[in-house]
């Protein structure tokens, strides 16, 4: 079954209520070629749905994983900023890999980013569906597989049991998270650690970080949600950071074993509390806000064109498509999209069909306006980009809120 939409909570099981509905949407990293342009896409409905007995925020809409991961278009070294945060994550889970002999398994490690930077110092594991990411994998175990309760029993067959299990944005990519959660349980050793980041649903309602929501991403949560989710699979967690990362992003520490609980773990559950993240009508007026929000980026970017502007996008990320899609912003507004991802060069975004061309192109065309899809790594884009903006390139920031700089 290529989709099926759920109306039960696939953290505690009990009824879920819609806040928001993006329509029909096609597969967020499902690049395509020029040869298929004209062939049928796969869309979807998409929604986000909040349940009010566990807190877990989710897509209900529940897309083949087969369709959405085994050939997937996104590398995580495309961006250098990821790059370097991965090094500081590596410097951080080497702290609990003290023998040569331990084991570190990575839950949906993209091309081996994080795990170069740890194999030196222990063995390596990538457990990642994405066939067409293995030979980029260098001197790193790839299991190209689902990481699930089954997979985790092949795992300690073969390699025995981890020491880490680390998940970087693949914990919430899962409609089976309770399967996923207790392959971790079953793969860790007693005295082992699970470290995961997820994108913080408190990030996504204050920051509008609406373009977040695809297929992929069937989980936002928060540290109550996983409280919720891990505490009856006898996970505590005992130290959470908020970093900002795919804008900001909880890294969470959990063990099997009920040792100390840092400050910073009730310290993030007070914010949430005072956030309003336990209520379903935090939810649903962010779900009105994000209406308002699409209005007034397709209505901006259709003046300046009417200006005789000349607008290009800069970077093709899931989280882009998806705003692209929302919007309706088809070629005849935004030209063309860059990206670094030579995985994604010369092949059309999903949908609405802009054609992804390499920065390089920057070099002789001068856009009036680039509408910065990447908005995550604006900081260190800005800087790079200095050069365009003093020739009076303008980039347009789609998120928090829509501005010029
Ligand atoms: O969970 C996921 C998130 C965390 O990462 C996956 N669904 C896939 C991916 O989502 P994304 O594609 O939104 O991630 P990024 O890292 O925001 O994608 C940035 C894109 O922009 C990459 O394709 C690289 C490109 N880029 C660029 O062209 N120039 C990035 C930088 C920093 C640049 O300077």
């Amino acid at each position: 079954m290529d989709y099926v939409r759920r109306d039960d909570c696939r953290s505690c099981g009990k009824p879920i209520s819609q806040v928001l509905d993006l329509g029909s949407m096609p597969l967020a990293n499902s690049f395509v070629s020029v040869e298929k342009l004209e062939a049928p896409e796969y869309k979807f409905p998409l929604s986000l749905a909040f349940c009010p007995h566990c807190y877990l925020a989710q897509v209900p809409d529940v897309v083949d994983p087969e369709l959405l991961f085994r050939d997937y278009a996104y590398t995580t070294g495309s961006s250098p900023a990821l790059v370097r945060h991965f090094e500081n994550l590596a410097g951080v889970l080497h702290r609990f890999t003290v023998d040569s002999q331990d084991t570190v398994v990575e839950i949906g490690g993209n091309d081996g980013t994080l795990l170069s930077f740890l194999k030196p110092f222990c063995k390596v594991i990538n457990v990642d569906p994405a066939l067409n990411l293995a030979d980029l994998n260098s001197g790193v175990t790839y299991i190209p597989a689902f990481f699930n309760h089954l997979s985790a029993q092949d795992i300690i067959r073969e390699y025995g049991r981890a020491k880490v299990i680390v998940a970087t944005n693949s914990f919430a990519h899962s409609d089976l998270i309770k399967d996923m959660a207790k392959g971790v349980s079953v793969l860790l050793r007693d005295d082992g650690v699970f470290v995961f980041e997820v994108h913080w649903v408190k990030n996504l309602l204050e920051d509008n970080c609406w373009d977040q929501i695809y297929h992929e991403h069937l989980c936002f949560y928060s540290l109550h949600a996983l409280k919720n989710l891990l505490e009856p699979l006898d996970f505590h967690i005992f130290d959470v950071k908020i970093i900002p990362v795919h804008g900001q992003s909880l890294r969470v520490f959990a063990s099997k074993q009920t040792e100390m609980v840092w400050p910073s773990v009730e310290m993030v559950l007070k914010a949430e509390r005072e956030a309003g993240l336990t209520g379903i009508s935090t939810f649903l007026s962010f779900g009105q806000k994000v209406t308002h929000n699409k209005d007034r980026l397709r209505t901006g970017l259709t003046n300046l064109r009417k200006r005789g502007a000349r607008i290009a996008g800069y970077g093709a990320p899931a989280k882009g498509n998806v705003l692209l899609n929302y919007c309706k912003i088809h070629p005849h507004l935004v030209q063309y999209v860059t990206d670094t991802s030579k995985l994604k060069q010369g092949l059309y975004t999903p949908g609405v069909h802009i054609p992804v061309r390499s920065p390089d192109v920057l070099v002789t065309d001068r856009p009036d306006y680039l509408l910065l899809l990447a908005w995550n790594y604006k900081d260190s884009i800005l800087e790079k980009e200095q050069k365009l903006r003093d020739y009076g390139v303008k980039f347009i920031i789609p998120v928090p809120e829509i501005s010029i700089v």
